[in-house]
């Protein structure tokens, strides 16, 4: 069984696990509106993967005998200013999550739960990833910042992300 605390707390990451998929739908979106479609698809294949970090967490708290609560997931924002700025709001978030993984991991530590800090250790580790390559990202696109053809071989880059195979 879980603790009502952990529960409570694995809820709200599930909410907001499903909020970032949430919101890279809508960077998709945006980047489509702008004709990048290779960022668009990368964002697309993000907002999949962050689906799946929610799935993994419900698919524990149903294992652990807890009760999944689906919470209203809030409305992503839809536009924005330029490529530079929803990269830093990508990283912004990213940041939000990692803190927001570790305050559950210092729960789970705190309660004794110790099935629940071994099962966190996979997104503390994926957040020094998710973390790492938002601000590569945002660093390169800073660094085009209006030239062009940069934009243009960014967005063919992007546009090669490959799906994740890992199960959820
Ligand atoms: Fe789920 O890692 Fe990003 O938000």
């Amino acid at each position: 069984m879980l603790k009502s605390n952990i529960e409570k707390a694995l809820n709200e990451q599930i909410n907001k696990e499903l909020f970032s998929s949430y919101l890279y739908l809508s960077m998709g979106n945006y980047f489509e509106s702008i004709n990048l479609s290779g960022f668009a698809g990368w964002m697309r294949l993000q907002s999949q993967e962050e689906y799946q970090h929610a799935m993994k967490i419900l698919n524990y708290v149903n294992q652990k005998g807890g009760r999944v609560v689906l919470q209203q997931i809030a409305d992503p924002k839809i536009d924005w200013e330029s490529v530079v700025s929803v990269f830093e709001d990508t990283y912004e978030h990213e940041k939000m999550i990692s803190g927001s993984i570790n305050d559950i991991v210092d729960l789970s530590l705190g309660e004794k739960d110790y099935a629940t800090h071994t099962f966190l250790q996979w997104f503390v580790n994926e957040q020094v990833e998710e973390e790492a390559t938002a601000l590569k990202i945002l660093e390169d696109v800073k660094m085009i910042g209006d030239y062009k053809a940069g934009l243009f071989m960014m967005d063919r880059e992007l546009g090669q992300r490959a799906p994740e195979t890992e199960e959820a």
